[in-house]
């Protein structure tokens, strides 16, 4: 699973695969925006503007980043997991999330980056990760909701995502949200379970979660439209098809009716039906407390990239062993 950055141990100094040259042409350039502008693919064999490469390196790694560091919230609980069913379940959650932060490693790596230097970026904190995964999972309902509501806000986002106009990122997105779908769902039963069967402190525990993990999934969806630096040429590009703001409204619309079902309600006492746009209204969005977390003074943030550093630390000799590992079998390759 490591083989590219096995093989070119600076395979960053590769910043275009050999074969593709990178300067820009206004034909070359041209023949992009057709390709664009017809919805079409584009692999990494084809010519690509530098703008486009680098603006899908940024958001595919920190995609990648947010996966693995996902896994460490709800991590926490598989020792704690109140039944062998939903230990499993947690477990086979939680390494999916390692399987997308592989797919999406891969994906960046075909744009020309080596995974050891966008790690390097999570590492040393140039890089970012979802604002979500820095804040605590307090009780056992927190990994419902995170299912359900987290993984939610998830779904919304990717799905679109598997229209992405760069074929290795279109592609990993269909399997992530096939899983993601698992996600959700099981986080959703395990909360009706508590709601439906469970004794009255089982039920203040949902609604206690829900209440801290509401406005957080909101935020996800990244800034207002209004204030989203990338979103315009990144629509434009076809590498994002649904604004920030827009999979928030589809976000809050599709959920409300499932809360209603598990019988919680959201800490939001602007929301209420609008029958004439169609939509629910809500509240406001607390932007200064997001842009907090998202530059690293989140209740986690630390202690998320401790984590990440000591298990890459811990590593280094997995790493040495299967680069010695490879080193032999091309020595005994080129001596056969
Ligand atoms: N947290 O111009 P904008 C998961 C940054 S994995 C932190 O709108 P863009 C899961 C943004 O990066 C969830 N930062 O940017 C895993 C930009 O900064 P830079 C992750 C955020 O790229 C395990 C700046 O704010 N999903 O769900 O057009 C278990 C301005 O934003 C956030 C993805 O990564 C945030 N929430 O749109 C369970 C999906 N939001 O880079 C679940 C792929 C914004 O200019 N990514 N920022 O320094 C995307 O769809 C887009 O990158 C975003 C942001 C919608 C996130």
């Amino acid at each position: 699973m490591y083989t590219q950055s096995f093989i070119n141990a600076d395979a960053s100094s590769a910043a275009a695969p050999a074969q593709v040259s990178p300067i820009e042409s206004p034909e070359r350039m041209a023949a992009f925006d057709r390709a664009i502008d017809a919805d079409g693919r584009i692999e990494p064999q084809d010519w690509m503007p530098q703008a486009y490469r680098k603006t899908l390196i940024r958001q595919i790694s920190q995609h990648a980043h947010s996966e693995i560091v996902g896994m460490l919230p709800e991590g926490n609980w598989i020792s704690r997991a109140p039944s062998l069913k939903r230990k499993a379940i947690l477990l086979a959650k939680v390494q999916d999330e390692a399987g997308h932060g592989l797919y999406l490693y891969s994906a960046a790596e075909t744009l020309g980056v080596s995974r050891d230097s966008l790690l390097d970026a999570l590492h040393t904190g140039r890089a970012k990760y979802s604002s979500i995964f820095n804040y605590p999972t307090l009780t056992w309902a927190d990994v419902g909701v995170i299912g359900w509501l987290v993984d939610g806000a998830a779904i919304m986002n990717q799905i679109p995502l598997c229209r992405c106009s760069y074929g290795p990122y279109a592609r990993a997105m269909i399997r992530v949200c096939k899983e993601e779908s698992f996600h959700q769902r099981q986080g959703y039963e395990a909360l009706l379970v508590m709601m439906k069967e469970g004794t009255d402190a089982q039920k203040a525990m949902v609604q206690d979660a829900v209440n801290r993990w509401w406005w957080k999934c909101l935020a996800m969806f990244g800034p207002p439209d209004a204030d989203s630096p990338n979103s315009a040429q990144g629509m434009r590009w076809g590498i994002k098809r649904i604004s920030n703001d827009d999979l928030r409204q589809k976000f809050v619309d599709a959920t409300i009716p499932q809360a209603e079902v598990l019988g919680v309600t959201v800490p939001d006492p602007d929301l209420k039906w609008n029958a004439d746009r169609g939509h629910y209204d809500f509240g406001a969005i607390d932007w200064d407390e997001f842009w907090a977390t998202v530059n690293g003074n989140g209740p986690c943030n630390r202690e998320r990239l401790a984590t990440r550093v000591k298990a890459w630390d811990e590593g280094q000799w997995v790493r040495e062993a299967a680069v010695a590992h490879a080193n032999k079998n091309k020595r005994e390759e080129k001596a056969a």
